[in-house]
């Protein structure tokens, strides 16, 4: 008999472990939501292990590649999921076009104002599913969720979801960001539970 601990689930099946679904949008973050005088100032840094960095502006990013639409789960590691969130921006497929990425890149830093960072795999990062999103319910990001852009990775806890993002960073080796240097867990998969690194 087993009398480990009993693990909450969701009668629908698609509802991690120990998540309770929500149908409001709470806003999570630390530090301050920045705040832009000119967004035409506003670039998007695409560098480390590539072989044609990029300095990107809101409207070519708008412009220039294409627009998809994503509507996923999202599930934030202090327990909290929503169902059929609707985004809209660039997929991350579709931005890596026409950049080559080393073969020794393994590994994707994720920037944010104020120097916050998250880290991933570079294969969920480049996933058929996450975008980097202008827009959500095709209305501008607020900026409390992140305007004017965010990136969606909506099969790792949200935390690595990177608001305000400015620059995406392909490495050889894993670094820690800000939440993972303080406990959480390198990959974060919600259905495995990675909530801390030390699970
Ligand atoms: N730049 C930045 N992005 C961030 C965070 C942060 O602190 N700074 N927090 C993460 C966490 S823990 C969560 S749960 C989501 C919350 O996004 P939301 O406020 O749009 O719900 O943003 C993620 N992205
Ligand atoms: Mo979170």
């Amino acid at each position: 008999m087993y009398f480990g601990k009993q693990k909450k689930t969701h009668p629908s099946g698609r509802v991690p472990p120990n998540q309770n679904v929500t149908t409001s949008f709470p806003v999570l973050h630390t530090g301050n939501v920045p705040y832009y005088d000119d967004i035409s100032k506003w670039n998007l840094q695409i560098y480390g292990l590539v072989d044609n960095p990029k300095l990107l502006t809101l409207k070519e990013l708008k412009e220039e590649y294409p627009q998809s639409e994503q509507i996923n789960d999202i599930h934030c590691v202090t327990g909290w999921s929503k169902l059929d969130a609707c985004w809209q921006g660039v997929k991350t497929v579709d931005l890596i076009e026409g950049i080559t990425v080393h073969s020794d890149a393994r590994y994707v830093i994720l920037y944010a104002e104020e120097g916050w960072t998250t880290n991933l795999p570079i294969d969920d990062f480049m996933r058929e599913t996450t975008i980097l999103a202008h827009s959500f319910n095709n209305e501008p990001l607020t900026p409390e969720h992140g305007f004017p852009l965010r990136a969606v990775i909506p099969h790792l806890y949200f935390w690595k979801s990177a608001k305000w993002i400015r620059g995406i960073q392909f490495t050889e080796h894993n670094h820690p960001g800000f939440w993972e240097r303080n406990g959480y867990h390198m990959e974060g998969d919600p259905w495995l539970e990675q909530r801390y690194s030390f699970d």
